[in-house]
This record gives structure tokens, C-alpha cells and sequence, in this order.
């Protein structure tokens, strides 16, 4: 028995030392972390990663399969193809920090396993941050980070990398100081119509609260365009709603003149006003809260534009609407529109 017993502890002393000697070459190491100091082969549980929302594609590969494919490749070619390689920050290059400062790339090695104890890594060398973007700051990769690597792969005379001088970046990583920079607000158009056709105007909603007139589209031989005029009128033409839900800023561009210029003590006769509480039910235009838009000129007397008039910062991330208020007494002048443009940017969070 003891002798039996002798010759098992010799086998797995033995077992173990071919582990620890051939571990380079014996494929997968998946989960599994083989430490250099001879010790046995451990099974580390996974730790899942936070990569919710992340989208890893499903091509992406571990840091065994990345070294599969590298030790298939003769020393000092390159793999032709590029790969996510996904894996955990084990320890820096030697060149690390002045990759950083210097470039504005990282090196550093990766695995399977957190925490891993072996030999069984992959080299990110020269990487940069994501969206192929410079690293500028040391912190924004650190041991224990999981992350995406995209790029070629090498074999650099038996080393396993990606290949390096920034041609592989970091696609995601759970450093929350290595984010994508933010996208840039985007300018869209909410509305746009030119008001010099019938059609035009059908899309707006016409309330006519009094006096003989109303809003109109008007057809002249080369002049097409919608116009009011009357006196003791009041008639509102109220855009479709304008959707700012998800955006940072809005304004109203328009295109109109007066038959003459208006006077300082009629010009509340010709407004242009906002409300985000309407609801788009024109028997309730007088229950809803208007805030007049101002900074066109009352004496524009041939077609202009009004110039940008940005909404209220209360407007933003509502639903509202804009109409023009013709609300006249005994005196009155043609109030004429041509292009409506409401153009906004979008909200970057
Ligand atoms: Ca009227």
C-alpha cells in the first residue's frame, strides 16, 4: 500500500509538471487557470462581465481561440482578418504607461479567467481606446477590466498579439472612464412646409373665432402663398404637433411679410405663440397655454425670413405647437406666410 501510494504522489507530481511545461500548447484553456508555479490546474468560476447592451457579436472569440489561431500563424505574420477577442485585464506591458503618454496607446495582456495566475494570455498591444480613439488617460484601463479587443491578430516570434501601433482598438470595456465619446447633437427638421400650395395649408388646422376672413391659402400668377386679412378677425393657424421629445433645442424659421408696416400699438394684433399643454383639439385653443414667440420684424413689408427664433427652454422635450394669432380690431393689415421650418437638435445623453 505505501509503495502504491508512493508511486501516485510521483504520478502526479509528474502529471502536474507536464501540465505546468506543456500548458503553452494544449488548447482550450478556457476557463480553466493553470498557475505557473506548478500548482494544479484550477476551474475558476466565471464571473460574468457587465456587458449588457454591449452587442459582443457573436463571432467574437476567447483568449484560447485567439491563441489557437495565433499559434497556427508562422512568427511575424498577421492573421488578414480582424477579431473581437474578448477577456479579462491581467497585467500591463512594460511599455505601458509610455504607450499612454507618449501615443495614446495601451499594452497590456488579457485572459480567460479574472484574476489569472498563468501564462495562457493575450498580448493587447498598442491598442487603442474605443473608436480607435487615443487613450488619455492612464486610468482608463485598469487589472481586472473586461474587455473587447477588435483588430488583427500576430505572432511575434512566438508572442500572441494583436498587431500593434493602434491598429487594434478597444471596442468595449467595463472601465467606466473608457466610454465612447459622446455622439455630436444631430440638426433635424421637425416641420418644414412652404405654404404656397392648397395642400400645404391642409396640413395645418385653421380656428376661426370671429370676423369674415380667414386664413387662406392665395394663388397670384408667380406668388403663392397663405395670407389673412380683415378687420375685428380672430383666426389662429396652428401647425401639426411639433415633436421635441428628444431633443436638446428647437427654433421656428418662417418666410412672410405684412402689407405695410405695423405699428407699435398694433403689432399684438399679429402674434406668433407655443403652447406644449394643447391638445391638438381646435375647440380647446383657448384653454391651452400660449407663450408668444418674439424677434421678427414687424416691418417687414416684403418676403423675409423671420430669422431663427429659438422655442422656450419648456418647450424642450414636449410635444407642442406653434400658431399664428391674427386677432384684429378696427384695424388690420394682410398678414402673408410662406416657409415654415421648425428645426431642432437632438439630446445627447
Ligand atoms: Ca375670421
Amino acid at each position: 500500500m505505501k509503495l502504491i501510494k508512493h508511486f501516485s504522489v510521483i504520478t502526479c507530481i509528474a502529471i502536474l509538471s507536464c501540465l505546468a511545461a506543456c500548458e503553452m500548447s494544449v488548447p482550450p484553456f478556457g476557463p480553466i487557470d493553470r498557475p505557473d508555479d506548478g500548482t494544479p490546474p484550477v476551474i475558476v468560476p466565471v464571473e460574468a462581465p457587465d456587458t449588457i447592451g454591449w452587442n459582443i457579436p457573436a463571432e467574437a472569440i476567447t483568449v484560447a481561440e485567439a491563441r489557437e489561431i495565433c499559434a497556427g500563424l508562422e512568427s511575424g505574420t498577421t492573421s488578414g482578418t480582424k477579431y473581437y477577442i474578448m477577456g479579462w485585464v491581467k497585467k500591463f506591458g512594460t511599455k505601458h504607461s509610455e504607450g499612454i503618454s507618449q501615443y495614446g496607446n495601451a499594452l497590456f495582456y488579457i485572459e480567460d479567467v479574472k484574476n489569472a495566475n498563468s501564462q495562457n494570455d493575450f498580448y493587447a498591444f498598442q491598442v487603442y481606446g474605443t473608436n480607435g480613439q487615443k487613450i488619455t488617460d492612464p486610468n482608463m484601463i485598469a487589472i481586472g477590466d473586461f474587455v473587447v479587443i477588435y483588430g488583427e491578430l500576430t505572432n511575434y516570434n512566438g508572442t500572441y498579439e494583436t498587431v500593434g501601433k493602434g491598429a487594434a482598438y478597444i471596442w468595449k470595456s467595463t472601465n467606466p472612464l473608457m466610454v465612447a465619446p459622446k455622439p455630436e447633437p444631430e440638426e433635424v427638421v421637425i416641420f418644414e412646409k412652404d405654404l404656397s400650395n392648397k395642400t400645404a395649408i391642409d396640413t395645418f388646422t385653421i380656428k376661426d373665432f370671429g370676423g369674415a376672413e380667414t386664413w387662406k391659402y392665395k394663388r397670384a400668377t408667380t406668388n403663392m402663398r397663405t395670407e389673412i386679412n380683415g378687420i375685428n378677425n380672430e383666426d389662429w393657424l396652428i401647425t401639426p404637433v411639433l415633436d421635441l421629445t428628444n431633443m436638446s433645442e428647437a427654433s421656428l424659421n418662417f418666410e412672410y411679410k405684412f402689407s405695410d408696416t405695423i405699428p407699435v400699438e398694433y403689432q399684438y394684433q399679429y402674434t406668433v405663440v407655443i403652447s406644449k399643454d394643447y391638445d391638438g383639439n381646435p375647440d380647446n385653443v383657448k384653454s391651452a397655454t400660449w407663450i408668444e414667440l418674439t424677434g421678427f420684424s414687424y416691418e417687414t413689408t416684403k418676403y423675409a425670413e423671420s430669422g431663427v427664433i429659438s422655442f422656450p427652454a419648456e418647450m424642450i422635450g414636449s410635444k407642442c405647437y406653434i400658431a399664428w394669432k391674427y386677432h384684429t380690431a378696427e384695424t388690420s393689415h394682410t398678414w402673408a406666410l410662406k416657409n415654415v421650418i421648425v428645426k431642432a437638435l437632438t439630446k445627447v445623453e
